[in-house]
């Protein structure tokens, strides 16, 4: 956590790397009424390369907020490993150039149809071959310190993706103007909020007719760009790859500060904000425009 504190503004040696495929204005307005799009191709070797080597880097040297989910989830006796971790990004050597160099900002800045973008976090999701834990269904503003309708999780795949194992997503649900609990990924329970405006997240699956589910069967350098609001799950991965899955989160430039009536995930103690002030360029970096 301390390294996520330290002061941190400017974006001084990022290149001016091009994106590795360009955004239609389709996919645009297809993000503007979904809130979800997949974007084939979207970044290239050397970016698989790098991540792959810093998830790497991250396993051996977990952050303090890492996670092992499979220990929790007995009930499933997975063989594989559900393991998270998270704002570790200023200390991954990989991660830092992913965040700074690569065309993720850039990607960000044309999806969210934002001036200027800054880096939340980012948080990587891995689930071994085996592995029998699904990702409870969810949406992740309530989770975070932060309201506003310019958000962005670039979900990108290290790995090819059966369609089985794809994230699944409720297409329009951002604009349900709901906000679920967050819940806890170790049992799907409801966070301990104490405070109104939040619901229980429907029993999607129970009802998978009344939804509109979109998801894909994904190759390496492909990615799922969402909304914080749109509902999402993660299912279990029964097959023999990997599911290095690396989601970096983006801010856009309504976004503000928002105190939750509980602890936020990240947490982000000593943030000294008040409800609705600009998000801190020191904690949380413009990363575009270049400067
Ligand atoms: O990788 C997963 O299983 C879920 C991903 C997710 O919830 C996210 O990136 O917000």
């Amino acid at each position: 956590m301390l390294s996520l504190l330290s002061p941190f503004c400017i974006v001084g040696s990022r290149m001016s790397e091009q994106p590795d495929r360009s955004i239609s204005d389709n996919e645009i307005a297809a993000f503007r009424e979904s809130g979800v799009i997949c974007l084939k191709g979207a970044f290239g070797a050397h970016w698989i390369d790098t991540l792959a080597a810093g998830i790497e880097r991250n396993l051996r040297e977990p952050g303090p907020m890492a996670h092992d989910y499979t220990d929790s989830f007995d009930k499933f006796s997975s063989k594989g490993r559900f393991f998270g971790d998270y704002c570790n990004w200023q200390r991954i050597p990989e991660y830092r150039d992913f965040i700074l160099n690569s065309p993720a900002a850039e990607i960000a800045a044309a999806v969210m149809e934002s001036a200027v973008v800054q880096i939340y976090h980012e948080h990587v999701l891995v689930k071994e071959p085996e592995t029998a834990e699904p990702t409870p269904w969810h949406h992740d503003l309530p989770y975070y310190n932060v309201d506003g309708m310019k958000t962005l999780s670039i979900w990108l795949t290290l790995d090819p993706v059966e369609v089985d194992v794809c994230p699944r997503f409720v297409a329009g649900s951002h604009r349900w103007g709901k906000l679920f609990y967050p819940r806890l990924f170790k049992n799907s329970d409801n966070y301990d909020y104490a405070g109104d405006g939040y619901e229980p997240v429907p029993d999607i699956d129970a009802a998978p007719d009344d939804y509109k589910l979109l998801f894909w069967e994904l190759q390496p350098g492909d990615a799922l760009l969402f909304n914080f609001l749109t509902l999402h799950n993660g299912p279990p991965n029964p097959t023999i790859n990997r599911r290095r899955g690396f989601s970096s989160r983006w801010l856009g430039d309504d976004v503000t500060f928002a105190k939750r009536p509980g602890t936020t995930s990240p947490p982000y103690p000593g943030i000294d904000l008040k409800h609705g002030d600009r998000m801190r360029t020191d904690w949380f970096p413009v990363v575009w425009p270049l400067t």
